[in-house]
């Protein structure tokens, strides 16, 4: 647990950890943010939901990026040499058929993975050095939500920045614009940003990518409580909430809540904090959104980008779409 290390940066994530528990547990409706989800028992099921029979997002991108590895990099780089970075390190599968294919035009690239949590970069960097050994892993511990900042770029080199696996679905419209447009300001002319993002489909299957048969997503919601005992010293009973998926067709996203099966008080000593919940009551654990065709490119154009093509599946389920720096 990341917890126990004495590593500052640690230190500074438990804070971070305490004071968003803290402010949301104390919210009406109470609800607590998804990247609580990914410690390292919330990372290993997420590893087991992107594969996932119901869960066709990570296959589908996979698929885009299989089928156009090409066009993606021709468009990105322009005949230029390219260096990749990435926000959020994720399991990096699908970002390691796009190094391998820069990889073999240039013969070497630099690949700048940006993720808040030291050991998901540590073990980004093992995974994709020892798999191409022509590229130069550079981890970025940073919080990119709050602030992003790449290393200065190589004379005639591109970056391409990375934001893949519906990432952005996690953030409410604003908050999404505030971050591309972040993005935007640390980038040069000439850079790009590659968005996959998942789009609206019919709502059954949407509801089972959230509520697989295994109940490998119910584990990972429930995994947050057990995080906070682990953590916080919480009582939560992880098996009194029950996992909720439903579709907010109105605001045209997927959530998830852990609805509490009967009345009790949960306490959470590290935060001097105690919680009751009423029969029914629940946590809004996650918000994420699908997007319709066309979308893409305006959230692009909003923060400052050139939409330059846009790249999908046959069934229109999932999109890529590159945006350019002008
Ligand atoms: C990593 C945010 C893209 O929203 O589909 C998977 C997280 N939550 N199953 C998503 C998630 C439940 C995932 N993202």
């Amino acid at each position: 647990m990341t917890t126990s290390l004495p590593l500052p940066s640690a230190e500074l994530i438990s804070e971070k950890v305490a004071s968003a528990v803290r402010e949301g547990l104390s919210l009406r409706p109470r609800r607590l943010p998804p990247w609580l989800f990914y410690d390292e028992a919330g990372s290993r099921l997420f590893d087991q939901i992107t594969k996932l029979p119901e869960y066709y997002l990570t296959r589908t991108e996979r698929a885009i990026f299989l089928e156009f590895p090409d066009q993606i990099l021709d468009c990105a780089s322009e005949g230029a040499s390219l260096s990749i970075a990435e926000l959020g390190a994720g399991s990096a599968d699908k970002t390691r058929l796009l190094l391998a294919g820069v990889a073999a035009r240039q013969g070497a690239v630099v690949y700048e993975p940006v993720d808040v949590s030291p050991s998901a970069l540590a073990a980004a960097r093992q995974r994709i050095e020892g798999e191409i050994p022509s590229v130069t892993v550079a981890p970025r511990v940073m919080d990119y939500t709050n602030g992003l900042k790449f290393s200065p770029a190589l004379c005639g080199e591109r970056r391409l920045v990375l934001y893949i696996g519906s990432s952005i679905g996690n953030f409410e419209p604003a908050d999404a614009a505030r971050l591309l447009r972040r993005v935007r300001t640390a980038l040069q002319p000439g850079d790009a940003l590659l968005l996959g993002v998942d789009l609206v489909k019919d709502e059954s299957t949407l509801l089972a990518a959230y509520n697989d048969a295994a109940g490998v997503t119910a584990a990972f919601n429930r995994n947050l409580l057990a995080r906070l005992n682990r953590e916080l010293a919480a009582d939560f009973n992880p098996r009194a909430f029950a996992h909720r998926a439903l579709w907010n067709a109105a605001q045209s996203r997927i959530e998830m809540h852990l609805e509490s099966r009967v009345a009790q008080t949960v306490l959470l000593p590290a935060l001097d904090l105690r919680v009751q919940f009423a029969p029914a009551e629940r946590i809004h654990t996650e918000n994420s959104y699908k997007y319709r065709p066309g979308q893409p490119e305006e959230m692009l154009i909003d923060a400052g980008f050139t939409p330059a093509a846009t790249w999908t599946d046959a069934q229109s389920w999932f999109a890529v779409s590159l945006g350019r720096v002008e």
